[in-house]
């Protein structure tokens, strides 16, 4: 079996609480609280910064250049990405200085803490974090409103590319040698326990 069917089938008792949490399907259905998108604003920006430098070390770990080709074709988007946070704080007069939650500032030091210990735990983290996102917002991507303003998020993360993207960081994943699996099960099983103390912050579930 695959690396990365055994971290899912190992975590099958949490990642519904991931694709299936509260913040995700009331973003979907139009009745998420504006306080809680602004909360989640907010934080989440301030993890996609230290996301961005996270991915950035990443690069400088990848074994080879397919791997580095891979990693490095996903700063643009992410810049975007920034943008579109960026923008909405603007519309929505948030101030991104504002000191996010602590459970934010707690995995992002997690993810930038990992570059120490190498390629085949950060790796797995990288994988772990897209992972998450793509299967919770594709899980709403059909019943999405269009006209809502978490459209645009709900749809970089459910677009069939970015889905594409994530499963050949998955493949890296699925290259490490058996003697680092152990390592790899650690990692993801923290990540998908920061994923869902991160949206419980926002939206408790
Ligand atoms: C991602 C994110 C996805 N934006 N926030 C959290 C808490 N986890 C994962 O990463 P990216 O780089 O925005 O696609």
């Amino acid at each position: 079996m695959r690396l990365t069917d055994e971290l899912r089938r190992a975590n099958e008792d949490l990642w519904p609480s991931l694709t299936a949490h509260p913040f995700v399907t009331a973003a979907a259905d139009g009745t998420l609280p504006a306080e809680a998108f602004d909360r989640w604003i907010v934080s989440d920006h301030a993890f996609v910064v230290a996301f961005r430098r996270f991915l950035g070390g990443l690069i400088a770990l990848a074994p080879h250049e397919a791997a580095r080709d891979l990693l490095a074709g996903s700063l643009s988007p992410l810049q975007d990405e920034l943008h579109l946070f960026r923008r909405q704080a603007e519309l929505r007069d948030l101030d991104l200085e504002t000191e996010p939650a602590l459970v934010g500032l707690g995995y992002a030091a997690y993810l930038l803490a990992s570059l120490a210990d190498g390629w085949p735990t950060a790796i797995t983290i990288l994988y772990g974090a897209e992972k998450a996102y793509s299967d919770a917002w594709t899980a709403v991507r059909a019943t999405a409103a269009h006209d809502s303003p978490y459209w645009p998020f709900i749809d970089n993360w459910s677009s069939t590319d970015f889905a594409a993207w994530v499963d050949r960081v998955g493949a890296l994943v699925d290259e490490l040698p058996p003697a680092e699996q152990m390592a790899s099960h650690v990692a993801f099983r923290r990540v998908v326990r920061f994923e869902r103390a991160f949206w419980d912050g926002v939206l408790p579930a």
